[in-house]
């Protein structure tokens, strides 16, 4: 059985050699016209980035090294066969597929596991620092802090100080990369004992679980098997959106500037807690709750939700949860969260999760006819944050911090390919109005 560095030791001649060839035989290939829509427009559409681990079509919506959610939920390893309980993707497999492009056997991932347990205990320093933050600091702000004060024991920031060579980057980077997946969960446990207290703020670790079952364990759900298995699912499919993203794309610049994986994920970690992006998750519960309240649950008529709709719109608010940058088609990682729904019955019945899904029925026509998005459609956040909600974690200010804990699956793995293919710093040219002006006359 190989591990995970074994692995990915595999790999990085033949990215290197495609890479060699790409440069070699098509660096002067066009791949579109810039204008000045495009620079105005946040970059939409410009293909001006490397991301190997996933890929985002605008239809069919995410694939993971060409495997859709779907088929991942066929062939990536999950608890029933690495000897512990549960039916959906394992976190573990989804980091090796994204790291590797290989599915890896369910004794590879057990191997993956074990290595992240033995890495997952927090020093002393990190606790005392998440302790000592206020309890109404934002727990995105605190989780940001946390993962930011690791870099005092990075490998590659102490290997660059020591003159590593650049071919060597990589391999420091995968070992700061797993060190910190492996400590995220006990990161966020803590922050959630500290700001809400609960969970027992011990962050204990049994070698034998999963990444996911430790973490519900150390956040008081150790006995829950639906949140467990949600959890594993919603953090796997969280994993990576292709490269252009708030999150993964500042980790990836950030990186550029050879900041470590700390200090770079850190960065993402602050991108993600805006509301037009990983916070949306927070800002949908809040709305739907309200809406709940106002129009009733489940049994709430279709017209009662349009009416609902509107007020949002004319308030002139944006409808969270819903359209997308990229996506013209609903989610399909709303599509998975939702079908595990329809798994259990606890979900099945419950007021909340049945109104969101009338809303995802109702939403897209009124989005249509307000007829400014354009994807009026459900994203991932319209559904992940109910079924935690549902299962007692009520806390929302707290959700992103679980997105938070997932986004590293895909933004760390492209840093230690950034790393092995000496992509250099990132540094596009930046325009005034008036040299704009000046260059369209030329
Ligand atoms: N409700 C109301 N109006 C919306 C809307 C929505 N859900 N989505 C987009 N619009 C509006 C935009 O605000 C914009 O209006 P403007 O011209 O007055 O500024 C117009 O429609 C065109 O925007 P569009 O090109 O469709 O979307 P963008 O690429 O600019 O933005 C996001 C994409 C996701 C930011 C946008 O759809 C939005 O604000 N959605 C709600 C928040 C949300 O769910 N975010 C999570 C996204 C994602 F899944 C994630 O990153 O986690």
């Amino acid at each position: 059985t190989k591990s995970l560095k074994e692995a990915v030791a595999e790999v990085v001649p033949e990215k290197q050699e495609q890479l060699k060839k790409l440069k070699a035989e098509h660096a002067d290939a066009p791949l579109g016209e810039i204008t000045v829509s495009h620079l105005l427009g946040g970059m939409r559409g410009l293909k001006v980035m490397l991301w190997e681990g996933s890929v985002l079509d605008s239809e069919s919506g995410i694939t993971f090294h060409g495997k859709s959610i779907p088929d991942c939920q066929k062939v990536l390893p999950n608890a029933d066969q690495i000897g512990g309980k549960g039916k959906e993707i394992l976190p573990e497999s989804m980091l090796w597929l994204l790291l590797t492009g290989k599915v890896p056997t369910p004794e590879e991932v057990k191997g993956l596991s074990q290595e992240l347990a033995a890495k997952g205990k927090l020093p002393d320093y990190i606790e005392k620092i998440i302790d000592s933050l206020p309890k109404t600091l934002h727990p995105m702000t605190q989780f940001a802090t946390a993962v930011a004060a690791l870099n005092h024991d990075s490998k590659f920031a102490q290997g660059y100080s020591q003159g590593l060579k650049k071919a060597d980057y990589w391999k420091p980077t995968l070992d700061d990369s797993i060190d910190l997946i492996a400590k995220l969960p006990a990161i966020a446990a803590r922050i959630y004992y500290n700001v809400f207290g609960l969970g027992d703020g011990k962050q204990a670790i049994d070698s034998s679980k999963d990444l996911i079952a430790n973490y519900s364990e150390m956040i008081g759900y150790g006995d829950n098997e639906g949140m467990i298995d949600y959890l594993r699912l919603y953090i796997a499919i969280h994993g990576d959106h292709e490269g252009g993203n708030v999150s993964a794309h500042t980790a990836h610049l950030v990186g550029s500037a050879l900041s470590d994986p700390y200090l770079s994920y850190s960065a993402a970690l602050l991108g993600l807690a805006g509301p037009l992006h990983g916070l949306a998750n927070q800002e949908v519960l809040g709305w739907a709750l309200a809406m709940q309240e106002a129009v009733g649950g489940g049994e709430a008529s279709e017209e009662k939700i349009k009416e609902y709709l509107w007020s949002t719109l004319k308030s002139g608010r944006v409808v969270p949860g819903y359209g997308h940058a990229v996506l013209r088609q609903p989610d399909p990682r709303f599509t998975a969260l939702s079908e595990f729904c329809k798994t259990r019955p606890e979900l099945r019945d419950s007021s909340i999760v049945q109104l969101v899904q009338k809303v995802s029925q109702v939403a897209p026509g009124v989005l249509k006819e307000h007829g400014k998005t354009k994807n009026p459609f459900p994203n991932v956040d319209a559904a992940s944050g109910c079924v935690l909600y549902q299962y007692g974690l009520t806390q929302f200010t707290y959700y992103t911090v679980i997105f938070g804990i997932s986004r590293a699956l895909g933004a760390l793995p492209q840093l230690v390919m950034d790393r092995a293919l000496g992509m250099p710093i990132e540094r596009p040219k930046s325009m005034s109005m008036d040299s704009l002006k000046a260059f369209i006359k030329k």
